[in-house]
């Protein structure tokens, strides 16, 4: 506006036109906050993180803290549907959240997630390209990977009267009450597609329709649906088998040896979560340190053994004397990636809200 006489020239609104019309080229572009590029604001004094439970070392949170002077508000959930729920909800004030890969998708199109910086994460470099260029990030452009797991079976060899085989373990009556499914869709389905051969990313009704079967069927076995919080029953030995990630089972093994992790002979679904930068992250340099912390070779080492998840960083890796192998290529042909389901989301929301209300 012209200082001049207070009033609206005519130059002035072209220039408010064409100001306009570059903005109006510009939408839909990435937000300014995410340049891969860019230059962030001096280290703030917290950071917000938002992850799954049991699924940090013990003193992961504390020596992040002491070593930058940084307070960490670290909160838990149980499922990615919560997470998504929670983000969606208008929770905000998190700076970062760990996505499973098939969340990645709808973190982006709800404008939830933001693209880090390079200039930040010199530790990029420790990733085994295993972990790299995933179909959900064919650019790397979002994820910093954080751990990889399995779905499989915990079960209790000291209880049941033979090995479970595969997902049919689930139908079998004489378990009746002593078995767990994953309070998780795409794992509590996803089992039930592989058990038909199908894939856990299927969208086709006919499948998800026999899936939906299948689990109504084995859910009158089931004790219950819990996920992560599974461990305490294993332990107690009020819960048999238990449709489990790896790690978990791990965890739960640490406090009683007679749990065992089977991966079923039917394939089952394999995840990859990485740490996501949100798009209104209150903390973004903080956030980008944590980031680059945890690709460090001794933290992510740390984590690894503490969570008994697998290692997506190479220099990690090396460091850990027992570590969670990735899959060899014959059981890696029985595992998939979960993926996002685009629109078939609304179908299987459907079957999974009709499995549990069953
Ligand atoms: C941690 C579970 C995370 C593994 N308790 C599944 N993404």
């Amino acid at each position: 506006m012209s200082a001049r006489d207070g009033g609206w020239t005519r130059r002035d609104l072209l220039r408010l036109l064409s100001a306009a019309a570059l903005a109006g080229c510009r939408r839909g572009g990435p937000p300014p906050n995410d340049d891969p590029d860019r230059r962030l604001p001096p280290l703030e004094r917290e950071l917000a993180i938002y992850n799954w439970s049991d699924y940090v070392a013990p003193d992961t949170i504390p020596n992040f803290e002491a070593e930058f002077g940084i307070r960490v508000t670290y909160d838990v959930f149980e499922s990615n549907e919560e997470m998504l729920a929670k983000l969606q909800a208008g929770a905000r004030g998190y700076d970062l959240v760990v996505a499973a890969g098939n969340l990645l998708t709808p973190l982006v199109a709800l404008g939830l997630a933001a693209r880090p910086s390079r200039r930040y994460l010199p530790n990029m470099t420790n990733l085994s390209p295993l972990f790299r260029r995933l179909p959900f990030d064919p650019d790397d452009a979002y994820t910093v990977p954080y751990q990889w797991a399995i779905t499989g079976i915990a079960w209790r060899h000291d209880r049941l009267p033979t090995a479970p085989v595969g997902w049919g373990l689930f139908q079998d009556t004489r378990l009746a009450g002593k078995l767990t499914q994953l309070d998780d869709m795409r794992d509590a389905i996803g089992a039930w597609l592989r058990y038909r051969g199908r894939s856990v990313n299927s969208t086709d009704p006919s499948q998800l329709a026999q899936a939906r079967a299948d689990a109504i069927r084995a859910k009158a076995n089931l004790k219950a649906y819990i996920s992560a919080p599974v461990k305490a029953q294993l332990v107690t030995g009020d819960v048999w088998a238990a449709q489990l990630w790896n790690g978990d089972a791990t965890q739960a093994r640490a406090e009683e040896p007679a749990i065992e992790f089977t991966v079923p002979a039917e394939g089952s679904a394999m995840y990859l979560d990485s740490l996501v930068l949100t798009s209104d992250a209150p903390h973004p340099r903080a956030a980008h340190e944590f980031m680059n912390y945890i690709l460090r070779p001794d933290v992510g080492a740390a984590l690894s053994a503490a969570t008994g998840y697998g290692t997506p960083n190479d220099a990690a890796l090396a460091l850990l004397s027992d570590p969670v192998r990735y899959p060899a290529p014959d059981e890696l042909a029985r595992l998939e990636y979960v993926a996002d389901l685009g629109r078939a989301t609304a179908l299987w929301d459907q079957i999974w809200t009709e499995i549990k209300a069953a």
